[in-house]
């Protein structure tokens, strides 16, 4: 019985992106919540400490609590009913945390950024780019707007996909290129607005930012990059048509 419809797989395909409610059951939630808060330098019973609190990843990726939210619920399958059975390599969803700020003031997020690019502080190696298939960000708290949302550019993943067949995958420095949305002309972005167990999956190529948390709320989300088993092989090709490989979107 497939988790996704016709119309869900089309959304994604048109968008780059596709919101899924209540993908967590409430014992997924609180046994992830837990695990979370006991890595948070803050008192749970006390939203002043919350604020600028830290570590923006309390808990390890591999905690089974962490790794249950993609792997115990129907998530991980939902991607593979996308890209193929077996085709992805079954990574987990890391912490993503974004504190309260002390400074209320608020802006969307001007531009954002493509995944996988060398800059001086992300861990990446110079003259390498990662290549994600597929990604999704997973709420545990409930989030409103302004409150740290992930944000993202719906539809974006097409510029990037004309873009690449005419430019090295290396050609974007630091994942944001004005090649690709010239100065002044970059749309206006998406909050990603939701509840703790929902979650959006955004493609590999879709433009997105972190954002600001003037709220109460610590805004706790659990990040996963996906690759297909065979990125090697094919993340230099840009195929004419960009569902080419992906089994489940034609
Ligand atoms: O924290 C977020 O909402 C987005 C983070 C982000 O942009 C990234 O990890 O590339």
């Amino acid at each position: 019985m497939p988790h996704l419809t016709p119309e869900q797989k089309n959304d994604f395909k048109e968008n780059g992106c596709l919101i899924i409610r209540n993908a967590l059951a409430p014992e997924q939630i609180q046994a992830a919540q837990d695990t979370l808060w006991a890595g948070i330098e803050a008192n749970r019973n006390d939203p002043e400490t919350w604020v600028e609190a830290g570590p923006r990843s309390p808990a390890s990726t591999n905690d089974p609590a962490i790794r249950a939210t993609v792997h115990e619920s129907p998530l991980f399958a939902m991607m593979e009913e996308m890209v193929g059975k077996d085709l992805l390599n079954p990574g987990s969803a890391g912490p993503a945390f974004v504190y309260p700020s002390k400074d209320k003031n608020w802006s969307l997020p001007a531009r954002g950024h493509l995944d996988g690019y060398y800059t001086p502080t992300n861990g990446v190696a110079e003259g390498t780019v990662g290549y994600m298939t597929m990604n999704v960000t997973i709420y545990v708290e409930d989030i409103d707007a302004k409150g740290g949302c992930f944000t993202y550019w719906p539809g974006s993943h097409r510029v990037a996909h004309e873009y690449f067949k005419t430019h090295s995958l290396l050609s974007v420095q630091g994942g944001v290129s004005s090649d690709l949305y010239p100065e002044g002309k970059f749309p206006e972005g998406q909050q990603f607005v939701g509840k703790a167990g929902d979650a959006i999956f955004w493609h590999g190529q879709l433009f997105h930012s972190g954002s600001k948390n003037v709220n109460r709320n610590i805004r706790m989300a659990l990040i996963g990059r996906f690759s297909r088993k065979d990125s090697n092989d094919i993340r230099f090709e840009t195929n004419d048509d960009q569902w080419a490989t992906w089994e489940g979107i034609n």
